[in-house]
Formats: C-alpha cells, structure tokens, sequence
C-alpha cells in the first residue's frame, strides 16, 4: 500500500475546571501521538473550559465556530474530539463545522488498533468494535465523505474499507459474534491444557509504548514487533521461559492500556485479555523516564481491575532506567529496575518472578479416596509431592501446591 498523504488535523479538548487544565493538556498530547501512529497532522489543539455540557454538541457554539474558522483558514480535513461522542453529535458538529470529519478518541484508537491486528481473531475483534462501536457514527456519510480526513475513523483491518451499510451490520455483528464465540472456546480448551500441565502463566501487562514487547523479546527472544508507536501490539504472544533455578512459566505479551479506554473497548478485546484475567502472576511493565509514570500506573491498575484481575500478585518492573539521569537504589516491595533494551536489572527481575512464585505455594495434605488415583498421579505430574501414605479411608498425600493447584484440588485438603 501507498503511504496515504498525512490527514491534516484539529484536535479538541474539553475540561471542567481550570485546575484540570493540565491534565486535559497532557491528554490531548497523547492524542496526537495517537493521530500521528494513524497517519495523520496535528495543526492546532484547542480547549474549551467548560462547567456546562451542550448535549448537541458538548462544546459552545462560540467555540465550534471558532474551530470551523481554523479548519478553513488551515484547510484541515478532520477534527478529533478527545472524548467520546454520541452519533448524533457528530452528525451535529460536522454540519456545524461545515467541511471536515468528526470523530472521537475511541474512533482513532479502534483505526490504530485496525491497522495493527495480524491474527484473524485480533481482526474480527477489531472488525466487531468497530461496527458497534465506529459504524453507528459513520452511517449517513456515504462512501464519498468516508474517504474525508483521509479516512482516518472509517478504515477496516487490513485492507477493506469498515461496512457502514445499515443493512448488513446486523447480520454481519451476529456473524462475528458467532465466530468469536467459537474462537473464544477453543482459546478455553487450549488454556485448560495448559493448566493442566501446571506450568505457571505470567501476563506482561502496561500502558501503552511501555516496553512490554521489547521485554517479552529480552527474556525469550520471541521476535515480537516493538516499535515507537502507540498500539504496536494487538494479539497476545505466550512463550516459555526457564527461571534461573530450572523452573518454566508461561509468559504474555498484551495489548497496552490507555487513558480513557471506554469500558466496551475493553470488553470487546476481552478474549485476547482473558491471558489476563487468567494469570498467575501480573508483570506491570511501566516507562520510568515518562513524567507521567504514576498516572499510567493508576490507568493500568484500573484496567485490570475491569478484567478482573485485581487480587493477583502483582510483580511491578520500571522500565527504560537508561535514558534516566540515576536509577533509585530502594523501589517498593516487588518493584525492580531495569532497561529491557540493555538488559539491566534483568537478573534482579527473573530473581522476584522466583521469590514471588515460591510465595503463592503452600504446603498442604490431601485425603484423596482410592476411587480417585489418578487425582494423584496429576499431582505428581505438576507438583513436587513431600510424602505419599495409604491410610484406611483414602491416600494421604502432602504436596507444595500453588494457588492453581489449591484452586483444583481444595476438596481434598484436609487442616493439619
Ligand atoms: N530507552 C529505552 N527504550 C526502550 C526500552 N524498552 C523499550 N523501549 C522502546 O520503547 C518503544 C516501545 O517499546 P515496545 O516494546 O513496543 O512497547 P510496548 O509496551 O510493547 O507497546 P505497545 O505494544 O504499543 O503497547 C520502542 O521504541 C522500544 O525500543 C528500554 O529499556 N529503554
Ligand atoms: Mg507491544
């Protein structure tokens, strides 16, 4: 494909207060690295402080005036709104406006995420976000006006151009919910087998551009993209890794959090997320040298929480520590330091994920009835078992299990 012509744009922020006035910078910040990994320029930021909310619009006439005048004079052909809009307020503002597209963060980012999905599953999951998500705001434009603001909003992953024939939506949402559904199964079964061989999962998890993929390669040399773009991952990458002292886990690679990542985003990624939700360990993965490290630590805390992954263990690893002035000599508990583009602190790191591993054992007896033998023999297979006694009313055994083995085999524990 041809690299299209950059799509010359206004971005537009809205904030309550004054004393929000920051924040509502940083973000529109942000928004622009976003327009800039889709394709497109950023001309001119505008911000509207504002107590009251337009419902047609959001923001005032006076300031939607004051943006068709830029549009003109700077001859831009897309605005983006850094928060989510109704399809009726885009219908509202694009007339208003008079010439450029409208479209919000949301509408951006699923574009990023349509040019970056490789799996099929990443595509239909993209594809199905879009239609609920993009398509409703599309409708009515034809295919002339899609191809306004350079498209960017309006594409389909790979290649095809994103189905906003009111027609076929339904039937092709239904299609793609049947399918993901299918997938989402499969993606059970080979989890199960998964856990059944007890190896532990460790789910590499962060904000976005946070060094995540780079990690993933440091440590196992899996070959994953990492670029220095926003979204660079879409599809989840699991490779084995050996721990210095000979043990293996399972290690992620996800897609990265953003700020204002609507809820049904979220949820519409959430068989690729479910690595997640079904980890034994969460690595948090942040860039030390980003002045705004905190608030990404609280978006990525609040995303897995919505994933519910919220009561793992958490291993937390500040990243990039070689492009900071002097690297911290004490960091919080389960906290390290390293450069996953040196390889500093990377021995430290292996060394926790040991420490926090052996923390989630717990000795523990079982009563297993003789009827049930091969619940035994599983346990051998996956664990390391400390003594084996045939008793009248059942084999009692005591192992080192983990929270994954507790979970399996906690009906037969019995308190010593
Ligand atoms: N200086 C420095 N740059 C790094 C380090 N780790 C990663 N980077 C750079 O940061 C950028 C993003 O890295 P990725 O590994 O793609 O980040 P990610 O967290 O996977 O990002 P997404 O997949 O987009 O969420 C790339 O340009 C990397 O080269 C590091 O330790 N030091
Ligand atoms: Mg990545």
């Amino acid at each position: 494909m041809t690299e299209e012509l950059k799509s010359l744009s206004v971005l537009v922020g809205i904030c309550p207060s004054t004393s929000a006035l920051d924040e509502c910078e940083r973000s529109l910040d942000e928004l622009e690295r976003l327009l800039d990994t889709a394709g497109g320029i950023a001309l001119a930021k505008v911000i509207q402080v504002k107590e009251t909310f337009d419902p047609r619009t959001c923001i005032g006439s006076g300031k939607v005036e004051e943006i068709r005048a830029l549009c003109e004079n700077e001859k831009a052909e897309l605005v983006v709104f850094d928060f989510e809009l109704t399809p009726a307020q885009i219908r509202n503002l694009e007339k208003d406006l008079d010439g450029p597209a409208v479209i919000d963060r949301s509408m951006l980012i699923l574009d990023i995420f349509a040019k970056h999905a490789v799996s099929g599953e990443g595509k239909l999951q993209v594809e199905l976000a879009q239609l609920k998500y993009s398509a409703p705001r599309l409708i009515g434009k034809g295919t002339e006006l899609s191809r306004q603001g350079g498209g960017i909003g309006s594409r389909g992953p790979g290649e095809s151009k994103l189905e906003t024939d009111r027609r076929h939506l339904k039937e092709r949402v239904v299609a793609l919910e049947h399918r993901l559904a299918e997938l989402e199964r499969n993606r059970a079964v080979m989890r199960a087998s998964r856990d059944r061989s007890g190896i532990p999962k460790i789910a590499v998890v962060g904000y976005t551009n946070a060094g995540k993929s780079t990690l993933l390669n440091t440590l196992t040399g899996a070959g994953v993209l990492s670029e220095n773009k926003l979204f660079a991952t879409l599809d989840p990458t699991t490779r084995k890794m050996e721990l210095p002292s000979g043990e293996c886990v399972l290690i992620t690679d996800t897609v990265g959090f953003i700020r204002k990542l609507p809820h049904h985003l979220v949820k519409a990624f959430k068989s690729t997320l479910d690595e997640v939700k079904y980890a034994d360990i969460l690595l948090v993965v942040s860039d030390a040298s980003d002045p705004e490290l905190s608030e990404h630590l609280q978006v990525t805390r609040e995303i897995a929480e919505q994933l519910g992954a919220a009561d793992k263990p958490v291993i937390y690893a500040y990243n990039k520590c070689d492009i900071l002035d002097a690297v911290p000599t004490d960091g919080a508990e389960d906290s390290v330091f390293i450069s996953a583009l040196d390889g500093f602190g990377i021995e430290a790191l292996l060394s926790l994920i040991e420490d926090v591993l052996q923390r989630t054992k717990k000795k523990s007896t079982l009563l297993i009835p003789y009827a049930e033998q091969s619940v035994l023999s599983a346990i051998y297979n996956s664990y390391s078992v400390e003594s084996v006694d045939y008793e009248e009313n059942g084999i009692r055994a005591v192992a080192v299990l983990d929270s994954k083995g507790l979970g399996m085999y906690g009906k037969y524990l019995i308190d010593n």
